[in-house]
């Protein structure tokens, strides 16, 4: 128990000019999973995100929008926030690049520079890459002479600039990367010097007059600080650092982990280790670099088009499994390829055949067998001793894998011990025991078994599947004493006479085709296809034709009417409930004109199944249903009545 430790994690501050996707999400949800591993452990944990609102691109992007770059940033910092809360992500602090405290402070950590001699005036002429807000020496740039990240245009810059004598620092940083495990996995460390250090390290310019969305420096006020610097400091600003809003420095600093993907390691890995020397300060202990969520091997990101929107998937198939599915999927260091069929197929085999069956299969024969109380009764047997070996070895190993920020490895070890347990069942045969009144102490101990090694599974699962977990502990009767961390390496913690109570089915098992069917629907394709799809499409619209391309990607189906009303406040529409042959769907539809509500039920008629929801008249429609003009009334397309619901109409 680590009562008097203290913890500190942090994510990137994101940039707030594009929509989140599950890029960020895997960053900021494997600091949250760290993050309440360590609460579970008794440290006490400050885990920090938030968003990064200055720069040039921001203020180009509010100029496009016709709104300030306050106004513009006040509204995406929202929607981060809104997104965190809704995937559970439960953090203890949210900085904004834009708070007065962290302005302030910046300033001084400016002056600080200036006054140690770490800033020098000059002339800044190089490459500059605007979406990236980077400048890159020549040699940096890529095959093309383009951004070696963005692989973009870059532009010559000339400017009178602030300097950061970054080369200073070269022979400290090197030994850090070399002698240090400071940056994991180690083979980042070897690219970084390989890369940066070799060849030479160059002071960074760390002041623009271009623009004027940022922090001005205090003594030359026509120079903005670089957004790097701005941004990287944030780690200590919102501890208090330089600032009267926060008092936590001593507390918290250095912090435990700093996660970022491998886009801006080397900000994490050369300039800040450099500042943080530069201001006398101690280094974070470690900094872990993921690798990308690619989608088609791209990485996803809003500007290349290929984003996946994490509501879409956390409405269809619940956040904790989105949360385990990024997770899991991500090996330490490297990339991960999102996929839809990936997705189903391991929320399938993982979460509702291994581990949501072992509970509601083990809960129901608990009921079913001994009315939901197990006996005091027992009679150990051949595989307990390995079932019990694998369960109480999991916490140790599980802790050292998160403290290695190796989430994916962790999430594998525990279900591991699922598999495991599932295994159990078949060797232990309870339904055959069951037949035998004999038998009834050995039933009770493998059914004890089997609860204890669930308690173990959930409650380390618990930061990962923050939601579901609980109800998972709750059905087997667990109570919060007996999740207490010291008790999660220790078997035989439940009561002998533990009551179960049957529950929700946790992770519903989905139907592979058609997800995949509804995920190819929603989730956008590459922006190269994409603009070759539009040159077409645009050459066939001023033809008046579509693409069949274009008309596949309308998904008609077959529904049956099975209620219809009027919608209050209006007179034109009714809302229809649709037995669709999956979940049911409510469409609202403009025909109270041509059909009194009772007219309809039982009618088999047809829909477009893909068109974004929408409120009409406060009513939630999830589709249009398809008619046909007939002189001045309308008729409903109907289909004959042995076609099933939910047939594809094409
Ligand atoms: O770089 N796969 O902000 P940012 C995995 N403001 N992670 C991804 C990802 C993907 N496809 N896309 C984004 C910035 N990320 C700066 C940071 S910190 C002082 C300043 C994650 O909005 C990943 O963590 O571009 C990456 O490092 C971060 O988002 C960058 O977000």
């Amino acid at each position: 128990m680590k009562e008097n430790k203290t913890f500190y994690i942090t994510t990137p501050i994101y940039y707030p000019s594009a929509a989140p996707h599950i890029g960020h999400l895997y960053t900021t949800v494997a600091c949250d999973a760290i993050a309440r591993f360590k609460r579970m452990e008794g440290c006490k944990v400050m885990f920090l995100t938030g968003t990064d609102e200055h720069g040039q691109k921001i203020q180009q992007k509010a100029k496009e929008a016709g709104v300030t770059p306050k106004q513009y940033v006040d509204e995406i910092a929202g929607k981060f926030q809104k997104l965190w809360k809704y995937v559970n992500v439960d953090y203890d602090r949210f900085i904004r690049t834009t708070d007065d405290y962290h302005e302030t402070a910046v300033q001084k950590i400016y002056q600080t520079l200036l006054n140690k001699g770490y800033l020098y005036k000059s002339e800044y002429k190089g490459k500059y890459c605007t979406p990236c807000e980077s400048f890159w020496t020549e040699s940096q740039l890529d095959e093309n002479g383009k951004c070696p990240e963005c692989h973009r245009e870059v532009k010559e810059a000339t400017e009178e600039a602030y300097f950061f004598k970054l080369s200073a620092f070269s022979e400290k940083l090197e030994k850090l990367l070399t002698e240090t495990d400071f940056v994991q996995p180690e083979w980042r460390a070897k690219e970084l010097v390989n890369n940066f250090i070799k060849p030479g390290l160059e002071d960074v310019c760390v002041s623009r007059t271009s623009f004027t969305w940022g922090v001005k420096l205090p003594f030359d006020e026509k120079h903005i600080a670089y957004v790097w610097i701005d941004a990287l400091s944030n780690y200590i600003t919102a501890l208090g650092y330089e600032n009267d809003k926060y008092d936590d420095m001593k507390e918290f600093w250095p912090a435990d982990v700093h996660m970022v993907a491998k886009d801006i390691m080397r900000f994490h890995a050369l300039i800040w280790p450099a500042m943080l020397m530069a201001l006398d300060l101690p280094l974070p202990k470690k900094l872990s670099v993921h690798g990308y969520i690619n989608f088609n091997g791209v990485k996803m990101s809003k500007s290349i088009g290929n984003v996946v929107d994490p509501f879409v998937l956390g409405e269809r198939y619940g956040v904790d499994s989105i949360r385990y599915h990024i997770l899991r999927e991500m090996p330490f260091g490297s990339d991960s390829d999102y996929s839809n069929e990936i997705m189903i197929n391991r929320i399938n085999s993982d979460l509702a055949n291994d581990l949501g069956n072992l509970v509601s299969r083990t809960v129901a024969m608990v009921v079913k067998y001994f009315d939901g109380t197990l006996p005091a009764e027992r009679e150990e047997g051949e595989f307990d001793a390995d079932l019990k070996k694998m369960a109480v070895r999991l916490t140790p190993a599980v802790t050292s894998l998160v403290d290695e920020t190796k989430l994916s490895s962790a999430l594998t070890e525990i279900m591991n011990v699922v598999s495991r347990a599932n295994k159990y069942i078949d060797e232990t045969a309870p339904w055959i025991l069951a037949k035998d009144p004999a038998k009834r102490a050995r039933l009770a101990s493998v059914l004890y078994n089997l609860l204890e090694t669930i308690r173990i599974c959930t409650a380390l699962l618990t930061p990962f599947m923050p939601a579901m977990m609980p109800k998972a502990l709750e059905q087997i009767g667990a109570s919060k004493e007996d999740i207490s961390f010291e008790k999660l390496s220790v078997f035989g913690v439940l009561p002998a006479c533990v009551t179960v109570k049957k529950g929700d089915v946790l992770f519903p098992r989905l139907d592979v085709v058609s997800e995949i069917e509804y995920l190819n629907s929603v989730i956008a394709p590459q922006k190269e296809e994409q603009n070759a799809e539009r040159a077409e499409d645009e050459d066939l619209d001023k033809a008046g034709l579509i693409s069949i391309d274009r008309f596949a990607q309308v998904k008609l189906r077959t529904a049956q009417v099975v209620a219809c009303e009027k919608v209050a406040k209006s007179v034109k529409l009714l809302k229809l409930r649709l037995d669709d042959g999956r979940n049911g769907r409510q469409i609202v539809s403009g025909i109270a004109k041509w059909y009194k509500p009772e007219d309809l039920i039982g009618k088999k008629i047809v829909f477009v199944a893909n068109l974004t929801p929408a409120k009409l008249c406060g009513e939630l429609s999830e589709g249009m249903i398809l008619s046909c003009d007939c002189g001045d009334s309308v008729k409903l397309l109907t289909v004959d009545s042995e076609v099933p619901n939910g047939s594809t109409v094409r």
